[in-house]
């Protein structure tokens, strides 16, 4: 056994799983699906045009920290979305993760000094007037990964 004191590891801020974002070709028969299969509820839809989504938002828990799990279900607005290209090769599915955080700009410069890209230099406008910023999934273990801030 070594003397030497383990690395320290910033904490990232990141404090809840926020939502599963699921790709979907037909927005309305996948709230159907969960619906009929789950029973969860929409509890919010929105066009996201500059990520080029049509967007619902389905509760499914509180946190610990205040927050809320959902799965938000994904139909691209236009065929050269990153939603419309992931459809295009692999169907329909998980196309991401997203975990919470109450200081997105905080959270994605320590994981972005961990050697992982971050896509967006400023975060954007995200679903429920949330600010988000995308991981690249290749620095990431092949999952692409988002840090939500809520609003309020
Ligand atoms: N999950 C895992 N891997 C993914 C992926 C995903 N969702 N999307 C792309 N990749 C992989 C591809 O398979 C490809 O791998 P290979 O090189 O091994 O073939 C690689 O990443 C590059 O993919 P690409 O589509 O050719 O590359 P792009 O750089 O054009 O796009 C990405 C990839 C992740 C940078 C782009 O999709 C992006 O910027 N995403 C963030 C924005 C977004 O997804 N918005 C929609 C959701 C909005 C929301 O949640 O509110
Ligand atoms: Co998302």
């Amino acid at each position: 056994m070594s003397d030497a004191p383990a690395p320290t590891i910033p904490f990232s801020g990141l404090t809840r799983l926020d939502h599963v974002g699921i790709a979907c070709r037909d927005l309305d028969a996948s709230i159907e699906f969960y619906r009929r299969t789950y029973g969860f509820e929409v509890e919010h839809e929105e066009v996201n045009e500059e990520q080029g989504v049509r967007e619902a938002m389905l509760r499914i828990n509180g946190t610990d920290d205040g927050g809320a799990t959902y799965l938000q279900l994904l139909e691209p607005t236009r065929p050269d979305s990153p939603v419309a290209t992931f459809l295009d090769r692999n169907g329909e599915g998980v196309h991401h993760l997203a975990f919470g955080t109450s200081d997105v700009a905080g959270s994605a410069a320590t994981v972005g000094a961990r050697d992982v890209r971050v896509l967006d230099r400023e975060p954007r406008h995200g679903t429920l007037g949330s600010r988000i910023v995308f991981l690249h999934p290749k620095d990431c273990g092949g999952v692409l990964t988002e840090l939500v801030q809520s609003a309020g």
